[in-house]
């Protein structure tokens, strides 16, 4: 294969940094296939193979999206993709040293030439920036989350886990709100977390079957239940087993939602529409609502309460609630231009982190630095629809996210949630939980 830019930026590269890079990360290889992901569409998986390591990731997708997330695929067809790698991402990657990162994700910014990834998709971006920082730890003998975050990274982070669906992720007739979730912050450590998520689970699951004579047991993309409620009964429902699991386990776990905002809002009627309640909230009323679900539910966690353009809604939100978590997803999207909006305008205290947003991990983790600067709470998160690929789990840890949304049950989150307890085990006595005191719980 010819790769004349690569050598040249190469030697460039080798002499302008003192920092010596071993040969063993030259990348020899990469390749993409198409696999499917928990839903069952198709999706991309990338290979990067250097001299002596190799790395393997997949990519996942969203149901409820941001505006101002890239676009996955080129065309929408992962068969496109595909072909972009073959013709034109892999002959420029090949032959760069992987201990790059930056340059491997400038790089990928190049080959597209785009804003938003539509030439060679965000989902094949992302496969191929965290397919080569792996396959550069993996040269070394390293675990991802040492290689980015250093032998410093020792804290897990508290599993913000699903536990019943709605919105776009329910069906019919559940709940309005899309996401009722459960916030171990008293675990001693993320065993003890994982634990906890799972018993609130287990324990909703039971009382859904009280309460629901027609309840099938069902599971939404992300593994919570699928169930006959409306929006205060699963509030109710999932406020009662944080109570009564944090007392049976003797730590404390509070609740929390994501609202989902956009999926709710009506433009052109200027409202929230609660479908299953048949009731329409103007931005007013929504923050009445919100507020009054935090102080009656002692939410610790409320995710995009407003639509993704409402800044204004959601800094009065912020301004207004108590020891809660006041999170944007789709408002920000792990875009370091939205985030900056957000602080000057004080929109939240805290922010969703999926890399597959932006597409690279260099844009990702400068998004997580801004964010920690100004005091928000950087949460990794997957997406609904995931495959087993665990490498968030690390990026989590390398990151220091004092929180990872990644469900409770369902084998692609339980992927992530099993990469944890590893890498606690790993870590031995130097390993602790995040530092969330501050934020929620108080
Ligand atoms: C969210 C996510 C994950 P999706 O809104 O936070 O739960 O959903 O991946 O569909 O955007
Ligand atoms: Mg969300």
């Amino acid at each position: 294969m010819k790769k004349p830019r690569n050598e040249k930026r190469q030697e460039e590269t080798t002499e302008s940094d003192e920092k010596e890079k071993s040969m063993s990360t030259v990348i020899e290889d990469l390749i993409a296939r198409r696999v499917y992901n928990s839903r069952g569409e198709e999706t991309v998986e990338v290979d990067v193979v250097t001299t002596s390591g190799f790395g393997r990731v997949s990519a996942p997708a969203g149901k409820s999206r941001g505006k101002s997330e890239v676009v996955y695929y080129p065309q929408n067809s992962v068969e496109q993709a595909l072909k972009k790698v073959e013709e034109s991402v892999a002959p420029e990657i090949v032959g760069l040293n992987a201990d790059y990162q930056e340059e491997i994700d400038r790089t990928l910014h190049e080959i597209d030439g785009s804003k938003d990834f539509k030439v060679i998709g965000g989902n094949t971006a992302f496969a191929v920036s965290l397919a080569n920082a792996e396959a550069a730890a993996n040269s070394y003998g390293s675990l991802l989350f040492q290689y980015l975050g250093g032998h410093v990274a020792h804290e897990l982070p508290y599993p913000l886990g699903n536990t019943i669906s709605g919105g776009q992720h329910g069906s019919g007739k559940t709940p309005d709100i899309q996401e009722f979730l459960v916030l171990p912050y008293g675990a001693d450590s993320f065993v003890e977390a994982a634990a906890t998520n799972v018993q609130a689970h287990r324990k909703i699951g039971e009382i859904l079957k009280k309460k629901d004579k027609l309840f099938t047991g069902g599971k939404s993309d992300e593994g919570a239940w699928v169930a006959n409620v409306g929006d205060l009964e699963a509030l109710e429902i999932l406020a009662n087993a944080c109570e009564e699991v944090s007392d049976e386990l003797g730590s404390e776990c509070g609740a929390g939602i994501d609202v989902a905002g956009s999926s709710l809002w009506n433009g052109k009627g200027r409202s929230y529409v609660y479908e299953r309640e048949r009731k329409k909230r103007n931005p007013g009323e929504q923050l009445d609502f919100i507020l009054e679900l935090i102080k009656k539910y002692h939410l610790a966690y409320v995710e995009d309460a407003f639509h993704e353009e409402d800044f204004t809604g959601f800094a009065e939100l912020a301004k207004k609630a108590k020891n809660c978590l006041i999170c944007g997803d789709d408002l920000f999207t792990t875009n370091i231009e939205r985030l900056s909006r957000g602080i000057k305008t004080k929109a939240a205290n805290a922010i969703i982190i999926k890399v597959n947003q932006v597409g690279t991990l260099t844009d990702a983790s400068e998004t997580v630095e801004k964010a920690r600067k100004n005091g928000y709470t950087p949460i990794m998160a997957h997406r609904s629809g995931d495959t087993c690929d665990w490498h968030i789990a690390h990026l989590a840890v390398a990151f220091k996210c004092p929180i990872i949304k990644t469900g409770i049950v369902e084998g692609a989150r339980i992927a992530k949630i099993n990469e944890l307890i590893r890498i606690e085990e790993f870590l031995g006595n130097r390993a602790e939980m995040a530092d969330l005191k501050n934020s929620v719980g108080g």
